[in-house]
């Protein structure tokens, strides 16, 4: 549900920390290939240690995934995907988390939904498997409906936009349709622009720059409204490319970690309704700087 304050919509989604400001997502990536952390937290017991430390670092939500998505990426059977997360997902909803799962798979959704987690993340907006839409439907948990144009071992070629903010907001568009047709509330539906999957760095930054109306994909015969925004951009590559070296070595993963958060506040002041960030103390501070930066433009005087 949708109210406005002084930095635009605040949305208070049932089951998860609702604040004055954007939230933040912190990563747990139970898998041994990830895009910038891959290997770190595989074993449950890293995992749930850096998942707290996430949450007492002022993570808003703890998001856990088992299967890598870096581009060219292969899949892994859904029984592997359940042993990494389950167990961490268990433990960490036992300590108060608040959990999000990060998968495409219905029935690991569904395992996430019994072990405590609060939200599904689903990088295919139900895409992947025909059976996720009902099942978040039928557990009536906030969703989160990514643009996606296919899996990651050759997402790279889908790359091919005529303009791709129109483009990414239709295609938002008939998935909100399609899953709302299944049966999900247009009330727990986040929208999320996808940043480096099938887009090219000049892509990302042209829906960076227009993520203000990503929320809102309406229009003739489309959803109502206007949806909270996840903005996945930690760590990307295009970030690193921005900053690449004289040579044209992009800046390292690690390396990327300051201008993730000045991409966060950016992407806050903008209007994002969540961040998703693999280190999270100066991402909660950059989303406090631009709450105060909103309430300040929208003070009286
Ligand atoms: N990116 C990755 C994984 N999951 N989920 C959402 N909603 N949005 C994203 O942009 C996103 C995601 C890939 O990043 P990682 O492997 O570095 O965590």
């Amino acid at each position: 549900m949708a109210s406005s304050t002084a930095g635009g919509p605040r949305y208070a989604l049932p089951g998860l920390p609702s604040q004055d400001r954007c939230l933040v997502m912190g990563v747990v990536n139970v898998t041994p290939d990830s895009f910038s952390d891959g290997g770190e937290w595989l074993g449950a017991e890293a995992a749930v240690a850096h998942g707290l430390d996430l949450a007492a670092q002022g993570a808003d939500i703890v998001d856990v995934g088992g299967e890598s998505t870096r581009p060219g990426a292969q899949r892994i059977p859904a029984e592997e995907e359940i042993r990494r997360v389950q167990p961490v997902i268990t433990e960490l909803a036992r300590s108060g988390v608040p959990v999000s799962v990060d998968t495409m798979r219905a029935r690991v959704a569904e395992l996430a939904l019994e072990a405590g987690a609060r939200l599904v993340n689903d990088v295919s907006g139900g895409l992947a498997d025909p059976h996720m839409p009902r099942l978040v439907a039928k557990a009536s948990v906030p969703y989160v409906v990514m643009h996606w144009r296919g899996h990651s071992h050759d997402m790279n070629s889908r790359a091919v936009y005529g303009d791709v903010v129109r483009e990414v907001r239709d295609e938002l568009r008939r998935r909100v349709d399609a899953v709302v047709a299944e049966g999900v509330d247009p009330g727990l539906i986040v929208l999320d622009p996808g940043l480096g999957f099938s887009k090219l760095s000049d892509h990302n930054w042209r829906l960076l720059a227009a993520l203000p109306e990503l929320g809102c994909p309406g229009g003739p015969g489309g959803a109502p409204g206007r949806f909270p925004v996840l903005v996945g951009a930690s760590r990307k590559r295009f970030l690193g490319r921005l900053l690449a070296a004289a040579d044209g070595t992009p800046r390292s993963f690690a390396g990327s970690d300051d201008v993730t958060v000045a991409t966060t506040a950016l992407a806050a002041t903008a209007g994002a309704w969540c961040v998703r960030v693999h280190k999270v103390p100066a991402n909660a501070d950059a989303v406090r700087v631009a709450a105060a930066w909103q309430a300040a433009q929208a003070a009286p005087g």
